[in-house]
């Protein structure tokens, strides 16, 4: 779609939106010096959570942890992210931290990343930081199915309130069936495509997209084309829906 022309194929809707990059809205902000960001999703449109694309535009210097209470999550894209005392993170690289967590976030020039942050619902002890790489985390088919498979980037005990997982469907795959559920969804796909239908709409998405997922809306995404598709996926977990 040509974006001069008054076009795009975002689309913002009450319990989904389609988030495509000819629209994204590039912004600063005090607490991320040498950073721009371009929010996707936000309470605003009815999400409880926030998630976003952030690229360094000069090298980010010990960035501050999040606001008391919000929990973090960064999925390298590109460049370098570092945290002191850990090994830097390189594309697909992943950091989860959790609130109180005091350690700050340098990056190199060029970097870009998504960054998940939400109100963590927090169960006894808080969870210790997460720090990974897709590479390392072995696939499970979903269901059954090895056409589709999954990478749990974050352990299932009680303690974490989310869910990351890596969706990785070979060409043809597809989501067993529509599925409904009150965990939202925030999701950037990171290769390949296909048609993902949220609600009573179908769209064609590729690498960049990005969705939001809300409450209860029926979901569904077959892989079309000759490569593997892949996308990130966050969901809220662990916790009941009151
Ligand atoms: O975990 C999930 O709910 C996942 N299967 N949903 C999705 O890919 N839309
Ligand atoms: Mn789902």
């Amino acid at each position: 779609m040509n974006p001069s022309f008054g076009q795009t194929r975002s689309d913002i809707r009450r319990n989904h939106a389609l988030l495509t990059p000819e629209s994204h809205e590039w912004i600063t902000q005090p607490d991320w010096p040498g950073a721009e960001l371009a929010f996707l999703i936000s309470p605003d449109m009815g999400a409880k959570f926030a998630m976003g694309l952030v690229r360094a535009v000069e090298d980010l210097s010990e960035i501050a942890p999040a606001a008391a209470g919000v929990a973090r999550f960064i999925f390298v894209l590109g460049g370098e992210v570092r945290f002191p005392g850990n090994p830097a993170l390189g594309p697909e690289g992943y950091a989860f931290l959790p609130p109180q967590e005091e350690t700050t976030l340098s990056a190199s020039k060029g970097t870009s990343f998504v960054l998940f942050e939400w109100h963590f619902l927090a169960r006894g002890d808080l969870p210790a930081p997460v720090f990974g790489s897709v590479a390392e985390i072995e696939g499970t088919p979903l269901r059954g199915d090895d056409w589709l498979m999954v990478q749990k980037l974050l352990p299932t005990e009680a303690g974490f309130d989310a869910e990351f997982n890596i969706m990785n469907f070979h060409p043809g795959a597809s989501l067993a069936y529509v599925e409904t559920h009150f965990m939202e969804h925030g999701l950037l796909m990171l290769d390949g495509g296909g048609v993902y239908r949220l609600d009573d709409q179908w769209y064609p998405v590729g690498a960049g997209d990005a969705i939001w997922m809300g409450p209860h809306v029926p979901q569904w995404f077959g892989a079309l084309g000759r490569d593997s598709s892949r996308y990130l996926i966050y969901k809220n977990y662990n916790r009941g829906p009151l």
